[in-house]
């Protein structure tokens, strides 16, 4: 029942390390998402009655209350895609990284993010898909929101309509969001994938050094 409209497609260009596919899921799947996504939001805002700012919903909150979410992340067609698009071999990040699955909200008047890479803890290539499932002007059309990323020195602009797939290689293509304007609204899924989701051999060797501090020194009283 995981469907994206995947076969209908031809292949996008990962050229500058950035693709773009509309209507990626397929319409019933979007729905789902879309409710998924609605519900998601509003039980978040009854948790905190004060919540105003815009957020993210992690992970671990996805894998209790968005079934329809967690499973897409995970299943065959939604590795395939993304492996298809970028050429090489991508797998799901862990549980325990809140990033790898989660849903970025921006309701209030100026929520945005500024120029940042999306880090790469892992050892493999690390991915970033972002699909819109709200995006949503005063007027009706899209939030004054934009997505820029730099390619060579420019800043192009993507626009970020629902079910609009944007993949991109978050580590090495830096990216901002342009502040929403009052009364819009703008939520987006976004996952990541890598070719090897270990701990980066930096990470490895900082534990191990970082290990051998502590039984080194606790050496020296015991
Ligand atoms: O909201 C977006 O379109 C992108 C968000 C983003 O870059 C991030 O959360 O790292
Ligand atoms: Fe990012």
């Amino acid at each position: 029942m995981f469907v994206t409209t995947s076969d209908a497609f031809e292949t996008p260009s990962f050229e500058g390390k950035l693709a773009i596919q509309d209507n990626v899921l397929a319409a019933d799947l979007f729905t789902q998402v879309v409710e998924e996504v609605a519900t998601l939001i509003e039980t978040e805002r009854s948790y905190l009655p004060t919540h105003k700012k815009g957020g993210t919903v992690a992970y671990s909150m996805l894998r209790e209350k968005a079934p329809t979410l967690v499973s897409h992340y995970h299943s065959v067609t939604m590795r395939r895609l993304v492996s298809r698009i970028v050429g090489v071999q991508v797998e799901p990040t862990p549980l325990h990284d809140e990033s790898s699955c989660s849903v970025l909200f921006y309701e209030k008047p100026g929520d945005h993010i500024n120029w940042h890479y999306d880090h790469n803890f892992y050892r493999g290539r690390h991915f970033t898909v972002l699909i819109p499932i709200v995006n949503r002007g005063r007027d009706g059309g899209l939030s004054a929101a934009r997505l820029l990323a730099k390619q060579v020195g420019r800043d192009v602009e993507v626009a970020t309509p629902p079910n609009r797939l944007v993949l991109f290689e978050g580590a090495e293509v830096r990216h901002k969001v342009t502040p929403i304007s009052e009364g819009e609204r703008r939520a987006v899924w976004s996952m990541t994938y890598c070719t090897d989701p270990r701990n980066s051999a930096f990470q490895g060797v900082a534990r191990r050094v970082k290990d051998t501090a502590f039984f080194g020194l606790r050496s020296l009283w015991t």
